[in-house]
């Protein structure tokens, strides 16, 4: 494929609720979306920083940087034989995997929808219908928690995921637990602790959570394993894995026994895939997680959630928990059973709204072969 043009966009999107974590609190989402086009078809992706560099380095605007002055640069006008093409015009580049990511997976659209079949399938997806969990920010008090965690399993979601953090550990733990004996329930705390806090985790121990989703520091996987060493619940990575050999390292030194898998942190399908591959072949299950995205990153999200590793509910929910209005149509529908349904038509398979998306544009810019 021939890309003739790439155009990069800023939307200005406000979630319906804040979203709180141990790093801060977020309401209005800047997303960067890349289209890509061969004159003839067009491919979405989503780039997935955040406004502030907390949950990582890269922002909106470091993203942007990258993408105009050296991602762009390297793709616009060339001919690829596939979107696997895609990681050796940015070898060069170090860091920055949520600015690729928006290329890569455009790309990985665009290449799905010449050849006319659902990017699920070119993925090599096999699972038809995923298993939708949700993730539930900390919350003013434990009522309103419990009452929101109650909407959500009424709801059909099969995982509840609740953000933790030092004061909003184990008491919320403990009550969430004795009003919910059934759920499958787990914490994330976004690096918020240190090894000194082991009691802590100990505590929770009994509370037969499904898993501790990055404990520790963002980049650690040694203090990791030592907490794994000291405690029953799985540990689960997130912010400590950033492709396939980070798994690879991160389970030989036995940091985690599962991974939660995002696109923008890996750098793109390729690399998801190649994590998938290391986690599989070593008895370790993924799960995809989420960024608040608009339906076309949540897009993406579903069909990379269709490889067979992917065996436990990811953090990819229904447009309708996020926005009054999504980008795409139909807006993704979780089943009453929790499940999502992959798509049948060509690439993402969702129509995107460009009306909608030119109305959210803060601002725009292209780039022609
Ligand atoms: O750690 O998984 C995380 C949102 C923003 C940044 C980091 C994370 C999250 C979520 C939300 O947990 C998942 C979602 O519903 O998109
Ligand atoms: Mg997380």
């Amino acid at each position: 494929m021939l890309i003739k043009q790439i155009e990069i966009r800023e939307l200005r999107m406000r979630l319906l609720h804040p979203f709180e974590t141990s790093f801060g609190v977020t309401q209005d989402r800047h997303i960067v979306l890349v289209k890509v086009s061969d004159g003839a078809n067009t491919g979405w992706g989503e780039v997935t920083a955040g406004e502030g560099p907390f949950y990582s380095y890269e922002t909106k605007e470091t993203a942007w940087y990258v993408l105009h002055e050296f991602i762009i640069p390297n793709v616009i006008g060339k001919e690829l034989s596939g979107p696997s093409d895609f990681g050796a015009m940015v070898r060069g580049i170090r860091g920055h995997n949520m600015a690729k990511t928006g290329v890569e997976t455009a790309l990985w659209d665009l290449d799905a929808k010449i050849k006319n079949v659902p990017l699920w399938k070119v993925l090599g997806g096999t699972r038809e219908r995923i298993d939708c969990g949700v993730s539930i920010g900390i919350q003013p008090t434990i009522d309103k928690l419990l009452a929101k965690i109650d909407t959500e399993v009424r709801a059909g979601y099969r995982r509840i995921k609740i953000k933790i953090k030092p004061g909003w550990d184990v008491e919320v733990i403990r009550q969430v637990r004795e009003a919910f004996p059934k759920i499958r329930l787990m914490g994330d705390a976004n690096s918020a602790y240190t090894l000194a806090d082991v009691d802590i985790f100990k505590k929770m121990d009994k509370y037969d959570i499904m898993m501790f989703e990055q404990p520790l520091h963002h980049e650690d996987i040694i203090d990791h394993a030592e907490l794994q060493r000291q405690i029953e619940t799985p540990i689960c990575l997130d912010e400590s894995i950033h492709s396939a050999d980070d798994a690879r390292k991160a389970i030989k030194i036995g940091a985690c026994r599962i991974i939660n898998v995002k696109l923008g942190r890996v750098g793109g399908h390729r690399e998801v895939k190649a994590v998938h591959d290391v986690c599989r072949d070593n008895g370790v299950p993924v799960w995809c997680g989420g960024m608040l995205e608009s339906g076309i990153g949540r897009a993406h999200n579903i069909a990379l959630s269709s490889l067979e590793n992917f065996s436990l509910p990811g953090d990819v929910s229904a447009s309708k928990r996020y926005w009054s209005e999504d980008i795409i149509d139909p807006p993704v529908e979780v089943s009453a059973e929790g499940q999502i349904s992959q798509r049948d038509g060509a690439g993402i398979g969702y129509r995107v709204k460009e009306d909608l998306i030119e109305r959210f544009t803060v601002r725009s810019q292209a780039f022609t072969a």
